[in-house]
């Protein structure tokens, strides 16, 4: 997105986060988001990026990119979330060390699923985060993934599954991924011999 659009523009994308489709980012983007990628910093954009390719790519999914930090602008990410726009069906969720961020969206959000990626950092490497995200109290369920990339693109599968319930289109394109992945244990097969002979 250029520096050079209206306030009003400028205020919108604050509000709701920058849109992600299959055609491109920011004014690039086309249609309406259905899923939510919120993380606590953009220094997670590295991570969370493995979910975003992963929704427009592999399933034809838009969705809202927005940074909510809840150590440090508790209020404005009460605010975001309360108002996402209605399109948005699934929120997936990062954050590193104190991770609350799932958390908490799934206290102000009863009515929308959450799925939470614990980011490998620190000195914990990730399992801060791992057991701030998994450790709910009873009635706010957050779905917790794998620590790092593979939590990542795991989030976004878990996110296109749940559309999916309501989606034949993401249904289809969900077996289509299941069969690239039984298409590569056959030619990891096919190429075994010739493996198992560098080894001799
Ligand atoms: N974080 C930010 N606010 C609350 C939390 N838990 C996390 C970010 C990031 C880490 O702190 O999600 O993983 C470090 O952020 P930064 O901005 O210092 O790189």
């Amino acid at each position: 997105m250029e520096t050079n659009e209206t306030p009003a523009l400028m205020q919108q994308m604050s509000e709701h986060g920058v849109l992600v489709s299959p055609e491109g980012i920011g004014s690039a983007a086309r249609g309406v988001p259905r899923v939510l990628v919120t993380m606590g910093s953009d220094s997670d954009l590295p991570l969370m990026m493995k979910a975003v390719d992963t929704l427009r790519h592999e399933f034809g999914i838009s969705c809202l990119v927005q940074i909510n930090s809840v150590h440090r602008d508790l209020r404005a990410m009460v605010q975001h979330i309360e108002n996402l726009p209605p399109s948005v069906q699934v929120i997936i969720a990062c954050a590193g060390g104190a991770a609350h961020l799932p958390g908490n969206i799934a206290d102000l959000r009863a009515d929308l699923p959450v799925i939470g990626v614990p980011r490998d950092l620190g000195a914990l490497k990730g399992i801060d985060a791992l057991l701030s995200m998994v450790q709910m109290p009873e009635g706010a369920p957050v779905a917790v993934m794998a620590i790092g990339d593979a939590g990542a693109v795991n989030a976004a599968i878990h996110a296109a599954k749940e559309l999916a319930i309501a989606d034949p289109v993401i249904r289809e394109r969900l077996q289509a991924y299941a069969e690239k992945r039984k298409a590569k244990v056959r030619k990891q097969n096919q190429t075994l011999e010739n493996k198992l002979e560098s080894y001799s």
